[in-house]
């Protein structure tokens, strides 16, 4: 049984793509803090125009309405699906629109739309086709030590796994080039932060990061439980590195 990625094959780089930037935010319950997060997103990266794309996963509260009124396209899922599979959704409908890009963060406020360009540059150039915004690269504002660890230790293994020199496997904060966003497959519903790495890193994929700023949710309620977390994801990804 294999528990790292075979060794690393890349592929010729593809041209990027014309076309407008996405940034797709998943959300579950985020009512108070979607329309926030919507408005830091710059009208315009690198000169490519800018839209925002909210997945509303089953909401309970009124994120769809929030987000529609803060001039978002909101698709919705109708019933929780979780995040991996709410992310796969949004990636699809990007991609269908033209995306020459399609970022995503969270919809609670963690993140900040506003520093897009520092993911949009590596692939708008040509330099890669998924970049990840690194908080330990970055500046971290406020995180519980408890997830602080946790996300260093899970980092340092995903590492290993996907033999890739990351800072930061767990971070919210991403982007594919088109050429990613069309072949990228996201294994399980559960979540994207180990799965879609190895994914796009096993299909040779350029992988490159750059310092993003994080602080905590102010309000709300975080999903991710150590237990559940860890059994939904490592069987996961011992399918991914032993296919049939
Ligand atoms: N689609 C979907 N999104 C979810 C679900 N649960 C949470 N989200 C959203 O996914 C994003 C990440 O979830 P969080 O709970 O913030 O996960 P996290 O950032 O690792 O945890 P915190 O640091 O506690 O916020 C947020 O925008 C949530 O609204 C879910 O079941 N389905
Ligand atoms: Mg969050």
């Amino acid at each position: 049984m294999r528990i790292r990625l075979s060794h690393r094959t890349t592929r010729p780089p593809c041209p990027v793509a014309s076309g407008p930037v996405y940034l797709l935010l998943p959300a579950h319950d985020e009512a108070d803090r979607v329309a926030a997060v919507i408005d830091r997103l710059p009208a315009q990266v690198l000169g490519r125009e800018t839209y925002c794309l909210v997945v509303d996963d089953g909401s309970a509260d009124d994120t769809a309405r929030r987000a529609t009124a803060a001039g978002a396209s909101v698709l919705s899922h109708g019933a929780n699906r979780g995040l991996g599979a709410a992310v796969r959704t949004g990636i699809a409908e990007a991609v269908a629109r033209g995306a020459a890009m399609v970022a995503f963060c969270d919809a609670d406020g963690e993140y900040d739309p506003g520093e897009l360009e520092r993911l949009a540059q590596p692939i708008l150039e040509g330099a890669a086709d998924y970049v990840v915004g690194s908080r330990f690269a970055g500046r971290i504002g406020d995180m519980r030590p408890h997830r602080r660890i946790g996300n260093l230790v899970l980092t340092r293994a995903l590492r290993l796994v996907a033999r890739t020199p990351l800072t930061d496997g767990q971070s919210g904060f991403r982007a594919l080039s088109r050429a990613a966003a069309v072949e990228a497959e996201i294994a399980h519903d559960y979540n994207y932060a180990q799965v879609l790495t190895i994914d796009l890193i096993s299909k040779g994929f350029r992988y490159a990061e750059v310092p993003i700023t994080y602080s905590f949710r102010e309000g709300g309620h975080s999903f991710v439980r150590l237990g559940s977390y860890l059994r939904a994801v490592i069987p996961t990804v011992l399918r991914q590195l032993n296919p049939p």
